[in-house]
């Protein structure tokens, strides 16, 4: 199917702990994206490092793996047309002050840290970002 893409999201810890689990998947479902596999699971700092590795030398990267590590996530992937930009799109800016008002930051993230939820840039992070979490076998395209 020429167009359609899977992309990896993630409710992070302030978004699960926040209780917008529902808030979020009810955003993906109703832009047309399919839930084609998710998880929860407590990642080890270790474990978020990798997941972040594009991010090693930056100066919040002890702080993020940290964060990322503080409580239970849900690992989504979402398969639709044009997936890893309609993700971005609902999710709004990485700063919660620069998302576009109606985005899930904009109305739930309190700092440019910890802002709910995370997608993939790029089909090519994705290509990096869905196995990391889950093998193809666990991903049900439907
Ligand atoms: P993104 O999640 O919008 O793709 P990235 O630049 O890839 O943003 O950063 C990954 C994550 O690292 C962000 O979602 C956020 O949790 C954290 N982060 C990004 N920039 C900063 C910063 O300047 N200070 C602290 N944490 C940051
Ligand atoms: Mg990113």
């Amino acid at each position: 199917m020429p167009g359609i893409e899977r992309t990896l999201s993630i409710v992070k810890p302030d978004g699960v702990e926040k209780g917008v689990i529902g808030d979020v998947l009810t955003r993906f479902e109703r832009a047309g994206l399919k839930i084609v596999a998710a998880r929860m699971v407590q990642l080890s700092v270790s474990e978020a490092g990798g997941f972040y590795t594009v991010h090693r030398e930056r100066p919040f990267y002890g702080e993020l793996k940290e964060y990322m590590a503080s409580g239970p996530i849900l690992v989504l992937v979402l398969e639709g047309e044009n997936a890893v930009t309609m993700t971005r799109e609902i999710m709004g800016a990485t700063d919660p002050r620069e998302a576009a008002p109606g985005t899930i930051r904009a109305d739930h993230a309190e700092s440019i840290e910890r802002n709910v939820v995370h997608g993939s840039d790029s089909p090519e992070s994705a290509a990096f970002e869905i196995p990391y979490f889950f093998p193809e076998i666990e991903v049900y395209s439907y």
